[in-house]
């Protein structure tokens, strides 16, 4: 079904009661629909993310439709899905529960020794892995119809269902994975599906992920660094201090970017950690580290996929935060907006 756009005005104020970015397009006649998942049950440190799927919306609306690299790619039509609140419910619940767990374990207490803790972890574990399957069966159900799906999150770990419908799909595909953190992590604090894990699961659960590129990392672990060293460059990561210091010795973010873009297969899929991004830009995300990218530097590295004939099949925006002023969901609709472009501009 293509969507009539003979009454609508690119070039107009927004109209409130239309879609993600004012656009009036229906989930039947959008070939991109975006999944918000309002979950961040295991974020240990500044909470807000699964909130930011209803706030970034509303940002939505004031961001400009008028692309001039990618002039034509909204009319393909991208709708974004209602909140689903039983979810964010449920999280809220969770978080709390969570809560409870990690100041047990991080005042030094057993676990092995409270009963109840025991239960309390085993719950939150439990409803993530319910989670997981609630967003891989939406995504499956939208892919199976011919939609391009991207995920709006909540925490990093909400991507694992849309990578698991994706690795169904296609047989071979990367992860370009823009991040703070390497979020390589084998279960953690006792959390199996914990935002500081999604990588790890990732790499662990689908051998259709034949490479990932992490861009960006400037706050890891030793065993991360150690898992990264391990892979036989399945994973190749490239640290925020290598990027600046290749480029403080005159190489070209160009050169350094089609380095990286040669090593990804055919079909490529994007993960941003909105972290990844300088601080400035979204303040409110989970886990904030200084340094990190300007959203056009991130931009031209996508640009350049799509130039070297490679494909992006699917995408997640997390981690962004929830401000008084609007701030990080300003730049949290912006971002999306890049993205969809992307995968719309995409033949
Ligand atoms: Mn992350």
């Amino acid at each position: 079904m293509i969507a009539d756009l003979s009454r609508f005005d690119p070039n107009g104020v927004s109209v409130a009661n239309n879609n993600v970015f004012g656009l009036p397009f229906t989930e039947e006649n959008a070939s991109l629909i975006i999944i918000p998942v309002p979950w961040e049950v295991t974020v240990s440190f500044k909470s807000g993310t699964a909130r930011s799927p209803e706030h970034i919306l509303e940002a939505s609306l004031q961001v400009d439709l008028f692309d001039s690299q990618f002039q034509n790619a909204w009319k393909k039509g991208v709708f974004m899905q209602a909140v689903d609140k039983k979810i964010l419910l449920k999280n809220d619940i969770l978080r709390k529960e969570n809560e409870l767990y990690l100041n047990f374990i991080n005042s030094g207490e057993k676990i092995e020794t409270n009963k109840f803790m025991r239960k309390t972890l085993k719950e939150v574990n439990e409803g993530c892995m319910q989670l997981n399957l609630w967003v891989y069966e939406k995504c499956l159900e939208q892919i199976k119809k011919g939609k391009k799906v991207g995920l709006l999150g909540g925490d990093h770990s909400t991507a694992y269902g849309l990578i698991k419908a994706l690795s169904e799909t296609y047989s071979n595909f990367g992860i370009l994975q823009v991040d703070a953190h390497c979020d390589l992590r084998k279960s953690y604090e006792g959390l199996d599906h914990s935002h500081g894990s999604i990588m790890f699961n990732v790499l662990n659960d689908f051998p259709q992920v034949s490479k990932l590129i992490q861009l960006g990392i400037r706050d890891y672990c030793e065993s991360e660094w150690n898992y990264i060293c391990q892979s036989d460059f399945r994973i190749v990561t490239y640290f925020e201090k290598e990027i600046k210091e290749r480029q403080f010795e005159g190489q070209t973010w160009s050169h350094i970017s089609d380095e990286m873009i040669s090593q990804l297969p055919e079909h490529v899929y994007i993960s941003y950690d909105i972290d990844g991004l300088d601080p400035k830009l979204c303040p409110h995300t989970g886990t904030p580290v200084p340094g990190g990218f300007e959203m056009e530097q991130l931009s031209f590295v996508f640009r350049k996929i799509l130039s070297s004939g490679r494909k992006i099949i699917g995408f997640d925006l997390c981690e962004t935060g929830v401000s008084k002023d609007g701030w990080d969901e300003n730049v949290g609709a912006r971002v999306l907006f890049k993205l969809c472009n992307l995968m719309l501009c995409d033949k």
